[in-house]
C-alpha cells in the first residue's frame, strides 16, 4: 500500500467564474442543511487520507482507439476530481469517497428492452474482454486529462437486453444514498445524478463501460465500481457509480441540463466554437503550462462526426 502525494495543481487558475458562483450557492446550502439537521458541517466532509490499495485488472487488450499522447499522472487522475456526491472542491472526492461501499453492487438495465437484466460487479467484469482505452477527457471547466481507462464498449452490455424498436435514448442513474455520499445531504443538485445519451451514441464503439484505470479497479473518487466514459463529450456526460441504465423512447432528463439549461445542453459534445457561456476554445492539459486549442469532438471527429450529420450543433448543443 502506498500513500500518494497530492499533485501540484492550482484550482484557482482553471475554475471558471460560473463555478465560483455555484460554490457560493453550495456553501450557503451546506450551512442551511447543517443548521436544519444538526449535522456539523465539518462532519459532512471528513478528512480521511487518500490511500492507493486497488486490485489489478487483466489481462487487458490494447485498442486502436487509444491515443499515444502522454498520460496524465495517476496522482492527478485520482486526486483532481469532479464528483459532487463527495464534495465540491477538486480534492474532496479523493478524501471523502472512502465511505462508498462498492461491493455488493448491481446495475439494472430496464425500460425499452425485451430482457430486463441485473448484473453484479463480478458478472460485469467477465461480460466482455477488458481493454485499455487511453482517452482524452475534456471538462467544461476548460481542463483536460489523458487517462488509461479499463473497460469494454457499453454496447456489449446493452445488447444483452435486446432493446425494443421504441428505444431511442439511454438514461444513466448514479447511486442515491446520502449515508454513503455526503454531498447528497446538500440540495445543490437534484439527486441522484442522471445523465443521458442517444441510443446510437451509447452504442458507439468509443463509449466505454468503465471498470478501472491505470491497470487497477476504479478508485472510488473516479466512479467505482462502474461508470461510463464518453470521450467526445464534456466530462459531465460521463456518469459515475451507476446503478441503473434505462432505455427510453423520449429524451431523458439529465442533471446539468435541468440545473442550468442554457449552459448545458443534452448533447454537450466538445465544441470549441460554442461558449458555455465561458469560452471553450482552449483548454489546459493538467500538468502542462501552455493552453492548447480545443479540438472539435475533443479530437474524435473522424470517429463520431457522422452521428451528427445534418444536425445544427448550435441548436443541439
Ligand atoms: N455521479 C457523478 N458523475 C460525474 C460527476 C459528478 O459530480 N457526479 N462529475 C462529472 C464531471 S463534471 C467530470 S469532468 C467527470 C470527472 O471524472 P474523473 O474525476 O474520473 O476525472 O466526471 C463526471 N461524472
Ligand atoms: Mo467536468
Amino acid at each position: 500500500m502506498k500513500i500518494r502525494r497530492k499533485s501540484d495543481i492550482q484550482s484557482s487558475e482553471i475554475t471558471p467564474e460560473p463555478i465560483f458562483r455555484g460554490r457560493r450557492k453550495w456553501i450557503a446550502a451546506a450551512a442551511a442543511v447543517g443548521a436544519a439537521s444538526a449535522i456539523p458541517i465539518a462532519r459532512l466532509f471528513d478528512d480521511a487520507p487518500a490511500v492507493h490499495a486497488a486490485a489489478r485488472l487483466g489481462p487487458l487488450k490494447t485498442s486502436r482507439f487509444s491515443t499515444s499522447e502522454p498520460r496524465t499522472t495517476y496522482e492527478a487522475v485520482t486526486m483532481y476530481n469532479n464528483f459532487y456526491e463527495f464534495g465540491f472542491e477538486k480534492d474532496e472526492p479523493a478524501r471523502n469517497a472512502h465511505t462508498l461501499r462498492t461491493r455488493p453492487w448491481t446495475i439494472t438495465i430496464d425500460g425499452e428492452v425485451k430482457k430486463q437484466r441485473t448484473f453484479d460487479i463480478d458478472q460485469l467484469l467477465k461480460l466482455a474482454p477488458l481493454e485499455e482505452r487511453v482517452y482524452r477527457l475534456r471538462c467544461v471547466e476548460a481542463w483536460s486529462m489523458v487517462v488509461p481507462w479499463i473497460g469494454y464498449p457499453l454496447s456489449a452490455l446493452i445488447k444483452q437486453t435486446e432493446p425494443t424498436g421504441n428505444a431511442k435514448f439511454v438514461q444513466f442513474t448514479t447511486l442515491h444514498d446520502p449515508q454513503q455520499m455526503p454531498g447528497q445531504r446538500v440540495p445543490l443538485l437534484d439527486w441522484p445524478y442522471v445523465e443521458g445519451l442517444r441510443l446510437d451514441e451509447a452504442m458507439h464503439p468509443l463509449t466505454l463501460l468503465t471498470l478501472g484505470l491505470y491497470g487497477e479497479v476504479l478508485p472510488n473518487q473516479n466512479g467505482a465500481p462502474v461508470r461510463v466514459v464518453v470521450p467526445w463529450k464534456y466530462g459531465f456526460k460521463s456518469p459515475k457509480s451507476i446503478v441503473r441504465i434505462r432505455l427510453t423512447e423520449k429524451q431523458p432528463k439529465t442533471t446539468w441540463n435541468q440545473t442550468a439549461p442554457t449552459e448545458y445542453g443534452f448533447y454537450s459534445n466538445v465544441n470549441p466554437t460554442l461558449d458555455h457561456p465561458w469560452s471553450q476554445a482552449k483548454e489546459r492539459r493538467i500538468g502542462e503550462f501552455l493552453k492548447r486549442q480545443t479540438l472539435m469532438f475533443n479530437g474524435y471527429a473522424d470517429e463520431v462526426g457522422a452521428l451528427y450529420a445534418g444536425m445544427n450543433l448550435k441548436k443541439f448543443f
